[in-house]
């Protein structure tokens, strides 16, 4: 059986997020980020990198958020997966795009600036993270005026893996970005968000 690792509180939420709408069953090692579980020899064979999320699937290990999601979702022929070339290409784009522009900024925004104790929190990293947000979100907001959905004419794995990895911006004021702030909306109240959701918070 397939076996996720990672707590929800982590990346590891967009891969459960693709568990839940492929509707497959699934065992969860449920490790949150350099817990002990992470520092034993046994999980760095599966991720030397020690980080999650990381699956094995019947005996084939992968890590990276995105790419377990795109072999996911190819593996059991989802309709999340693009048929035609074009938009899988699209779903790689935004997959890579995401992990370029936005997720380690992402983190490093809500981290210090409201995430971590406050004496922890370096306001310089915030604003340096910030400052990298704004034009990503500008992006998707263009390409959210031209199409309802990142890649095709229906939600995808592209969606998945950008919304997913937007969680955190739930919580910011996106009001500057209206069709980028409905979309994440829009992702994030189908059923398989909601119940990640719940497994979060
Ligand atoms: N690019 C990786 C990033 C994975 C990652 O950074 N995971 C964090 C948790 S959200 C982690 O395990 N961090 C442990 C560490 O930094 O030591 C992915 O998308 O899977």
């Amino acid at each position: 059986m397939l076996k996720i690792y990672g707590s929800a509180k982590s990346r590891a939420l967009r891969t459960l997020w693709m568990a839940g709408e492929l509707g497959i069953p699934y065992e969860h090692l449920d490790y949150l980020p350099r817990s002990a579980p992470t520092k034993t020899p046994e999980f760095a064979v599966l991720n030397p990198n020690r980080r999650v999320p990381v699956i094995d699937d019947d005996g084939f290990v992968l890590y990276e958020s995105m790419a377990i999601n795109l072999y996911l979702a190819r593996k059991h022929c989802s309709a999340l997966y693009p048929s035609e070339l074009k938009h899988e290409a699209l779903a790689l784009q935004w997959s890579f795009w995401e992990t370029d522009r936005l997720d380690r900024q992402i983190t490093n925004y809500v981290n210090h600036s409201t995430g971590l104790p406050e004496a922890e929190r370096k306001p310089a990293i915030a604003e340096a993270a910030w400052a990298e947000i704004v034009p990503a979100f500008d992006v998707l907001e263009v390409a959210l005026g031209h199409s309802e959905w990142l890649a095709g004419p229906a939600f995808s794995v592209a969606d998945l893996n950008v919304a997913g990895a937007l969680y955190r911006a739930l919580f910011l004021d996106l009001a500057k970005w209206p069709k980028t702030q409905a979309w994440v909306a829009r992702c994030w109240a189908r059923p398989a968000a909601v119940s990640v959701r719940k497994m979060r918070e």
